[in-house]
């Protein structure tokens, strides 16, 4: 069973007051509740909280890309620099590329991206077409010296990203592949609780000219959006899509791309004037992730080649494709808070209920605290428990600030009636229910996370 997570005992550094520095809710939040510090320019540390959001987002990324076929690997930060020199992208990568001498004066880099790396491990190990399909991907840090770091773990200099690379005999393959990354990408974003929309876009320093990225609307968003309203409605929901067939893949594609959706980089009026007039829409989104298809730029300059069934060598043809995780939590901020914090949706909250007991002392409610604890952790449900020596409205500051979507308040005289109290954070509805009675909702609620 899980440890008991105990408010008095934890580390969760709330702010009182609105740091300075946040431009934006989701920043401001972030700082607030005590999920991240600011060690310097774009460089975070993750307190307790904020790490739990990270690795269930990271979790579901796994999940997800596992369920797609791909398979996990982990690439260091740190790459040597003559392996970018073979594609040409040492110097054309420009000041954003963090560059490192070690003792010895070789010249290293903070890798800003693995298509080098990768390209390399795939040339080391394979030459024959019968080892293709193959899609690798990690979760690693990530290092890009941008310009103008900002609004938290948003624009990061230091940020975390889920970045996969598919290997394929021929194009086509490679642009099923790209399919089948973006139908990962929307049941992804969807058990996170967010609409991210894929918009037909600009490749910029990865190459190629076949690129989506996935754009979660938002005002406080750094791109400019052009859409037909009709696509924010599309859902994948709970459809099993089988990754292996390509028709199948390729109509859920088809389904989310055929709508006008396209950033400022690819725009283009006069095909958006085909779209009925109250249907146009301008605003802005967060890119919380980009998929490419750049075929054989990597490996034809790198020499990654295979055999092919014809028993000739070509070069293998590629695509890559990332997801921001830590931008991840900004943009999940942003789409779902309110005035009094943040609000989790149940598939990446940090814990999935809190216990607020209003009586920390009272006998009764100290010992009701303790069982339904005792009973959440044996069904897999680990609580946040405010045992702290606290008034209520503090403790309901607290609760509501961090965002865990259900609340359960435990005081002296529901338990007389024998209930305690299971609210919503998201409606703010409270139902008076007996303990066992809480337990058994949240058991159903997270069963369908
Ligand atoms: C695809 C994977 C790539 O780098 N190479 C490997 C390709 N794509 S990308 O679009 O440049 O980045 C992928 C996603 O990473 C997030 N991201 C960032 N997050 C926080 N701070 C940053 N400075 C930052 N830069 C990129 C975005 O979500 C992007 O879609």
């Amino acid at each position: 069973m899980r440890p008991k997570m105990r408010l008095s005992r934890y580390f969760l550094p709330v702010l009182k007051e609105n740091p300075a520095e946040a431009q934006i809710v989701s920043h401001r939040y972030m700082l607030r509740a005590g999920m991240i510090k600011q060690q310097a320019a774009g460089i975070y540390s993750w307190l307790p909280l904020g790490l739990r959001v990270l690795r269930r987002i990271e979790a579901i990324v796994n999940e997800e890309q596992e369920r797609a076929g791909h398979i996990p690997l982990l690439m260091p930060t740190l790459q040597p620099a003559d392996l970018w020199r073979e594609s040409g992208r040492y110097d054309d990568y420009g000041q954003e590329m963090l560059r490192i001498k070690d003792r010895q004066g070789r010249e290293m880099l903070y890798g800003p991206t693995n298509e080098e790396m990768i390209t390399d491990i795939f040339r080391s190990h394979v030459n024959s077409y019968k080892d293709l399909p193959l899609t690798l991907y990690h979760i690693q840090w990530k290092f890009r010296d941008e310009m103008r770091p900002r609004f938290g773990v948003m624009r990061g200099r230091e940020f975390l990203m889920k970045d996969g690379y598919n290997f394929d005999i021929d194009k086509e393959a490679a642009l099923h592949a790209y399919n089948r990354h973006m139908v990962s990408y929307l049941r992804t974003y969807e058990r996170m609780g967010l609409t991210a929309i894929p918009m037909r876009a600009a490749s910029g320093p990865i190459g190629g000219d076949n690129t989506h990225e996935f754009l979660v609307l938002a005002s406080t968003g750094e791109s400019e959006v052009f859409y037909d309203a009709a696509v924010v409605d599309l859902k994948l929901g709970q459809r099993d899509v089988d990754y292996d067939n390509r028709a199948e893949v390729a109509k859920v594609c088809e389904e989310f791309t055929t709508l006008y959706a396209r950033t400022d980089e690819t725009h283009d009026a006069s095909v958006f004037e085909t779209v009925p007039e109250e249907r146009r829409k301008v605003g802005r989104g967060i890119e919380v992730g980009q998929i490419f298809y750049f075929g054989t730029k990597y490996s034809e300059s790198m020499g990654a080649t295979v055999v092919n069934e014809k028993g000739e060598k070509i070069p293998v043809e590629m695509g890559s494709h990332g997801i921001g995780v830590s931008r991840l939590l900004g943009a999940i901020i942003e789409a779902s808070h309110d005035d009094k914090g943040i609000i989790w949706p149940e598939g990446v909250t940090p814990f999935p209920v809190g216990i607020v007991n209003l009586k920390q002392g009272d006998a009764a409610a100290d010992s009701a605290c303790a069982s339904l604890e005792m009973a959440l952790l044996a069904k897999g449900l680990e609580p946040l428990y405010d045992d702290r020596d606290e008034r209520a409205g503090a403790k309901f500051a607290t609760m509501d600030l961090i965002g865990l979507p259900w609340r359960i308040t435990v005081g002296p005289r529901g338990l007389a009636n024998g209930v305690v109290e299971l609210t919503s954070r998201r409606t703010g509805v409270s139902e008076e229910m007996t303990p066992e009675a809480a337990v058994a909702r949240l058991v159903e609620i997270y069963a369908g996370v």
